[in-house]
């Protein structure tokens, strides 16, 4: 059967748990196709079932190992296993040695089993995010427990690495100062610390270092357990999988929960750092744009506050235009093409016509009339509209209007605002071609709206008004024009 080229059919693949599918979806996780994204929305809501642990460790610490006779257990429980090791010397990933790959041979050849390798790209996060997409691939396919290998070096790996919901640091005897690194890094992230090759010397010695670093520092309601394994030999590893369940169970409890939506968020905000770096450095490269203003900002002809302004500006109304222009395949940053055609920045509809009127409010239209009669803007139309208690006068300007309003109440809002700030600009009126889409759209920005819904206003207008807070300090009428009943 070939491979669907489409999302939609790529994503059924995967559903099926066909393995050349699943493969292609996690390959598109890591070159960030442009059908990802819709690929993972179509996938997402069947993801949540598996098991991901994480585990990490200094390169040799046998993680690999380790990783293979967990997959051995589960599979042995009739359970699926996914493996993704983000390790370029992994047997996985088939950099290391021969003879560690011809031992895992069993797991290569068990359909039971997908073993996928992550290219350490090794930049702004894209690896963590690639391999949080591939584990959701592999969740949304089926298999029970995802088991993914990193060397815990560097921050990326640190990242990848406490996206899984359990944590397992591999640690050996004779590490020298690798715990101090260890240290820096991983220690909170770790849920669960394995002193591998336990069969060599020392390994007791690495047990006391790490319950000396735990009193030390902070931990919340799980205490990482620190357990002793011989990976090449299976001792422990039962342990291991007893503790990892234990850890699950605390998982699916209320501290879990809290963990989990943390780890949720981190997830995210990592995909929104990831867009905002792509974009600063796409004013690196191509376009010169960060060298052009530097060379302003040193000839003093700019400062560096109002040269960054002017780029992020310009970030800005880039990528909202590349939202707008139709994906090329060519692209150098798909999936920052995506982020920002997710995001609300892409220009929006113009629902504005034009200005339909100034409104200014006056204590008689006799007497605030008589200055524009001056200037030959004679009055056209005469008008009270009741509900707001104000009578109204038009007087043509080109093709919009002034209106001057008089209070028909002392209590009416043109009365009230007179009282309050004296006679003149009371608002600004603009022509809607849909007062209540712009109602809405304002509404689900969070605008202050003075009406939430629009009532009847003079000249057979629909209109709305919108508060000045909003708007830059005026307020405005948002006014439709209603069809005309024949
Ligand atoms: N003596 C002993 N050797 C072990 C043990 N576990 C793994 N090894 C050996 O250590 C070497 C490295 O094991 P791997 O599992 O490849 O280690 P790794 O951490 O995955 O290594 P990288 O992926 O290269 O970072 C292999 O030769 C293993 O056979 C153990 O418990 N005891
Ligand atoms: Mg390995």
């Amino acid at each position: 059967m070939p491979i669907p080229a489409t999302a939609a059919g790529l994503a059924e693949g995967v559903l099926q748990r066909r393995v050349p599918d699943v493969a292609r979806a996690i390959s598109w996780a890591e070159s960030g196709d442009a059908r990802f994204p819709e690929l993972l929305t179509a996938l997402f809501s069947k993801t949540g079932r598996a098991r991901v642990t994480g585990l990490t460790g200094s390169p040799g610490a046998g993680k690999s190992t380790l990783t293979a006779a967990l997959a051995r257990k589960a599979r042995a429980a009739g359970r699926r296993v996914g493996i993704v090791a983000v390790d370029p010397s992994s047997p996985f990933s088939g950099g290391a040695i021969l003879g560690d790959r011809i031992r895992m041979q069993d797991l290569y050849t068990d359909p039971g089993v997908l073993i996928r390798s992550m290219a350490t790209r090794g930049n702004l996060g894209g690896l963590a995010r690639a391999t949080a997409d591939a584990v959701d691939v592999l969740d949304a396919a089926g298999y029970d427990d995802i088991l993914v290998e990193t060397v815990g070096v560097g921050q990326d790996e640190v990242e990848v690495f406490r996206l899984a919901e359990s944590c397992v640091v591999v640690l050996t005897p004779g590490m020298g100062d690798d715990i101090q690194a260890i240290k820096a890094g991983l220690m909170e992230v770790a849920d669960l610390f394995v002193v591998n090759k336990a069969d060599r010397d020392g390994a007791d010695r690495v047990v006391q270092e790490i319950l000396q670093m735990l009193e030390l520092g902070e931990h919340g309601a799980w205490v990482p357990p620190i357990l002793k394994t011989v990976a090449t030999t299976g001792t422990g590893i039962d342990e291991l999988i007893g503790k990892l369940e234990e850890h699950r169970k605390f998982l699916d409890g209320p501290q879990g929960a809290r963990r989990k939506s943390e780890r949720t968020r981190m997830r995210i905000e990592g995909l929104i750092k990831e867009d905002f770096l792509r974009r600063v450095e796409s004013l690196r490269g191509d376009s010169g744009a960060l060298e052009a203003v530097a060379a302003r900002v040193n000839a003093r002809m700019e400062d560096p506050l109002s040269a960054a302004r002017s780029l992020v500006g310009r970030i800005d109304r880039g990528f909202a235009a590349a939202a707008e222009s139709p994906s090329s395949p060519s692209k150098k940053l798909p999936f920052s093409e995506f982020l920002s055609k997710e995001s609300p920045v892409p220009k929006p509809e113009n629902l504005v016509s034009r200005i339909s009127h100034l409104g200014i409010a006056v204590k008689s239209l006799a007497e605030g009339g008589a200055f524009w009669d001056l200037l030959g803007l004679v009055e056209e139309h005469r008008e009270e509209v009741a509900s707001q208690k104000v009578l109204t006068s038009f007087r043509a300007v080109g093709e919009s209007h002034l209106e001057l309003l008089e209070s028909t109440s002392p209590d009416g809002p043109i009365a009230k605002s007179i009282e309050k700030r004296g006679p003149g600009i009371h608002h600004l009126c603009v022509e809607v071609t849909d007062v209540r889409a712009a109602l809405g759209r304002l509404k689900a920005a969070g605008v202050r709206l003075v009406n939430e819904e629009p009532f009847d206003g003079a000249h057979d207008c629909l209109v709305a008004f919108v508060h000045p807070s909003a708007t830059g300090g005026i307020l405005l009428e948002l006014s439709e024009k209603k069809a005309k009943a024949d």
